[in-house]
């Protein structure tokens, strides 16, 4: 289904609502972006950190950057994206604007109030606010607010579907619609553990309501979330590789009903896994972790499935385009455009980072790589690039969508996708294979080597891999933001028919050859309830019976 663009005042507040959730989000990506050069480069032995005099710490910074890129930018983009996709696909406004500024005004509250112990240090506590680190009850109070906004968006765009299939009966909701629902109804079911953490465990502790907390339960609830969370970032990306970047590329989404059962698959396979984050937890029975380990390769399919419907879907458009043979159809592809090519570079690194997901998930190989550099070298491809760099590619048609305005520069923005593509390269293969040698996540390996606390000589040359990577990263940063600040002020103002349209790619295959239950959410929502409660339910039970919350809090900042 294609918008026109004639039905552009119908749309004025999903734009207007879009460009603050945008414009928060870019902002928040901004500020947490300093922080990675120096801390790249501090890894190399180059110590800049006296370039940011209001950051106390290391670990102030670290906190900064995990906060705002991965929990801040992440969550602000997508509830801004989805509801305008929402909107779109379903061609009628939200049906209560009311709930869509509530959401955003929640959001916005739990930011602030959040925002100011992160920047006072009071809440160095790193993203994963592991107790028994004890951050300021202003931030714990500020996360769940704001999650809780993010909630109301999510409820802002079920019912407008809900109007929708009122008015469609026994029709099945086009996909875009489909997955933005799904993947806020995922958000809502996963963040139900941070929701217990910070309610009933961290904010009454940080408060002194209570005198302790149990780390070992804090870190289940935690994971509980934890996990999905980074499939409620990869589905916006998946939606787009999908639904547009077929549509940008010249050519046909291969299967609608395949895309709709990876979806689905994701609601129900993602919440049971988090274990995988805690393999080497004590208090937890082998089999529990087990059983987790089993379920992460059963979400590993409706990636394969994505992997061949996406690039099926890319190889039609190849080939409309004249290429030909098993892989000459890949340089048809349209790379001059930015909005397609920063997709196509996230698609491949995410190859990569799929993979190294895989031998995290392994239980015995999880050992080698756990607490390592490794770590963040696989969420760099993942959340870092999949997701992020998909994102970028998507301002690249959205904020001339937005606004009204012609992308500022078109070669800057192709020079940003690739370098934050060969930047990540180097980057992360630095930080894999540190991380192989030994050498921890969450540290300033710089300051030990000179130090002399530990020091292995095969680490010096990925660590210079990681210093060089997160300075081109750096650059490509302020590439991005020369087009997002140039664009809605210098950008060439466009005519009405000029202004690029929501990319919708048309289905080869349709839904309706697809079964009926593949846009049917009752047996989904049974089937999540049921893998949540054999998969969490007896090991919760048993962790909260024996629980001891003793643990006070601790400041070592
Ligand atoms: Fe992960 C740790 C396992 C995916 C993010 N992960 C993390 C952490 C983050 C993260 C942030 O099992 C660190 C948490 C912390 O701070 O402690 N991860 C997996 C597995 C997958 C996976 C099995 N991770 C992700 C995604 C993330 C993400 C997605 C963010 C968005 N991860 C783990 C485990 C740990 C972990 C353990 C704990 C490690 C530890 O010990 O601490 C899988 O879902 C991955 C499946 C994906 C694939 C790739 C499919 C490829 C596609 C691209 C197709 C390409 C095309 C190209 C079509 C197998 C879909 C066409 C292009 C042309 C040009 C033609
Ligand atoms: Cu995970």
């Amino acid at each position: 289904m294609t918008v026109a663009t004639s039905a552009k005042p119908k749309f004025a507040f999903e734009k207007r609502i879009t460009l603050i959730h945008l414009g928060v989000a870019f902002f928040a990506l901004f500020l947490g972006s300093l922080y990675g050069p120096l801390q790249a480069l501090e890894q190399m032995g180059v110590d800049l950190y006296f370039l940011v005099p209001w950051t106390q710490t290391y670990y102030q910074g670290l906190t900064l950057h995990g906060v705002l890129n991965a929990l801040v930018f992440t969550t602000w983009f997508i509830t801004g994206f989805l509801t305008y996709a929402t909107a779109r696909s379903l061609d009628r406004p939200m049906r209560y604007q009311w709930l869509s500024n509530l959401g955003l005004i929640l959001m916005a509250l739990g930011l602030v109030v959040a925002a100011i112990p992160l920047l006072l240090d009071m809440a160095t506590v790193l993203y994963t606010f592991y107790p028994p680190l004890q951050a300021n009850p202003a931030f714990y109070i500020g996360v769940t607010v704001m999650v809780v906004g993010s909630w109301v968006v999510g409820f802002s765009m079920y019912f407008t579907l809900v109007g929708w299939y009122r008015d469609n009966p026994g029709k099945r909701a086009p996909f875009i619609a489909l997955a933005a629902v799904i993947t806020m109804a995922l958000w809502q079911i996963a963040t139900l553990g941070v929701a217990v953490e910070e309610l009933l465990m961290l904010i009454p502790w940080s408060l002194g309501l209570i005198q302790g907390v149990d780390p070992q339960l804090a870190r289940t609830f935690f994971w509980f979330t934890g996990h999905p969370l980074v499939y409620f970032w990869l589905l916006p990306a998946y939606l787009s590789w999908y639904a547009m970047a077929p549509k940008l590329a010249g050519g046909k989404l291969f299967s609608d009903p395949m895309a709709r059962l990876a979806f689905f698959l994701f609601l129900a396979l993602s919440v049971p896994l988090g274990f995988h984050h805690q393999y080497v937890d004590p208090g937890i029975a082998a089999g529990w972790k087990y059983l987790h380990a089993v379920l992460t390769y059963a979400v590993f399919v409706p990636s394969l499935l994505t992997a061949f419907n996406v690039f099926a879907s890319l190889n039609i458009a190849g080939k409309a385009n004249g290429g030909s043979g098993t892989f000459g159809w890949i340089l048809k592809l349209p790379w001059g455009k930015p909005e397609l090519t920063a997709q196509l570079l996230a698609m491949i690194l995410f190859i990569f980072g799929g993979i190294g997901g895989l031998i995290n998930a392994s239980y015995n190989m999880n050992i080698v790589i756990h607490n390592t550099a490794w770590v963040p070298g696989h969420f760099h491809l993942t959340v870092g690039s999949a997701v992020t760099l998909t994102f970028m590619g998507t301002m690249y048609w959205l904020l001339p969508h937005l606004t009204g305005r012609k992308l500022w520069n078109t070669q800057v923005a192709l020079a940003q996708a690739w370098t934050w593509f060969i930047g990540m390269v180097i980057f992360s293969r630095g930080l894999h294979l540190v991380g192989l040698q030994g050498a921890p996540r969450r540290t300033m390996l710089g300051a030990a080597i000179k130090a002399e606390v530990f020091f292995n000589p095969d680490w010096r040359v990925p660590l210079i891999f990681v210093g060089i990577g997160g300075v081109i990263l750096f650059i490509s940063v302020l590439l991005l933001y020369t087009n997002l600040i140039a664009t809605p002020f210098f950008g060439k103002k466009l005519a009405e028919d000029e202004v690029p349209e929501m990319p919708e790619a048309e289905a080869m295959v349709a839904p309706e050859a697809g079964p009926m239950w593949l846009s049917q959410w009752k047996p989904w929502f049974a089937a999540t309830a049921l893998l949540i409660v054999l998969a969490y339910g007896p090991i919760l039970y048993e962790l909260i019976r024996t629980a001891e919350a003793t643990s006070p809090g601790f400041k070592p900042w």
